[in-house]
């Protein structure tokens, strides 16, 4: 039995289910409401003791970090394959998943911070988000996120993480102009790490950034074509934060 403990929004959720609907696997869903701060609680902690989301569990074994839930299901669940039978496009497989865990996620994160999450936790009184943030396990975060709770809109952050956003598109734009694919000839789990890129994108309204390259644009139509796009992106109901979700 598959369980996943997601938000629906979460550009690491999104990752991983996408990479169940590719694989056609079933599982249950847990919703971890990230606007309630509900991935500090002490029962979540016990399963991801990094506190946040996603994490997998697998006939009771917690998994987590996307890029290894991802790995794991690739090596679990192999019916469907998500990764090339080239050595060398599975090189190219792992650098952009790589890439995505290092550079797109965090270049995406000041800009999420502020844009989605800051009106709904603003509404925290001063001792509730004290005391959630005191549980968090990773302070820094804590510090993002109260800050964005706090302070005013901060413009030069969304500024600079939109200058990085439009550096990794146009490298992107520059792999997707050799290949059909992230990693060559093959759909394959570096797509699968991209595609919440965009998505939260989209939901930021920066879709101007990839206006002038034609090869990330035709990508994103033919990912968005894959049916496991759409069971795997929230629906218009998921993204309405106020809803509680199961
Ligand atoms: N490297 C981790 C990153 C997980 C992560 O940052 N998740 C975000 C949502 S996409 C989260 O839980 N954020 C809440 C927080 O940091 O407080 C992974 O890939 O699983």
């Amino acid at each position: 039995m598959l369980e996943l403990y997601h938000d629906w929004r979460s550009f690491c959720s999104i990752k991983v289910r996408l990479c169940l609907a590719e694989k056609g696997l079933d599982w249950t869903s847990h919703f971890v409401d990230l606007m309630k701060l509900e991935h500090t609680r002490p029962e979540y902690l016990k399963l991801n003791p990094n506190g946040v989301v996603p994490t997998l569990v697998h006939d009771g074994a917690p998994i987590i970090e996307s890029t290894i839930i991802n790995e794991y299901l690739e090596e679990v669940f192999p019916a469907v394959r998500l990764a090339p039978d080239d050595p060398r496009e599975r090189a190219a497989m792992r650098f952009w998943v790589k890439y995505e865990d290092d550079v797109l996620h965090p270049a995406i994160r000041p800009a999420t911070f502020s844009m989605m999450m800051a009106q709904e936790l603003a509404v925290l009184s001063d001792s509730d988000l004290d005391a959630l943030m005191a549980k968090h396990p990773n302070q820094q975060r804590a510090k993002e996120l109260r800050a964005a709770a706090r302070e005013p809109f901060n413009e030069a952050a969304v500024g600079d993480a939109k200058r990085r956003m439009e550096l990794a598109l146009l490298r992107l734009d520059g792999q997707l102009a050799k290949t059909e694919w992230l990693a060559g000839t093959t759909y394959s789990l570096a797509d699968v790490a991209a595609a919440p890129f965009i998505d939260r994108l989209e939901e930021l309204d920066f879709v101007g950034l990839w206006k002038t390259l034609p090869n990330v644009r035709r990508w994103i139509v033919v990912m968005k074509a894959r049916p496991a796009y759409q069971d795997a992106i929230p629906n218009a109901r998921q993204r309405f934060a106020a809803a509680k979700l199961v």
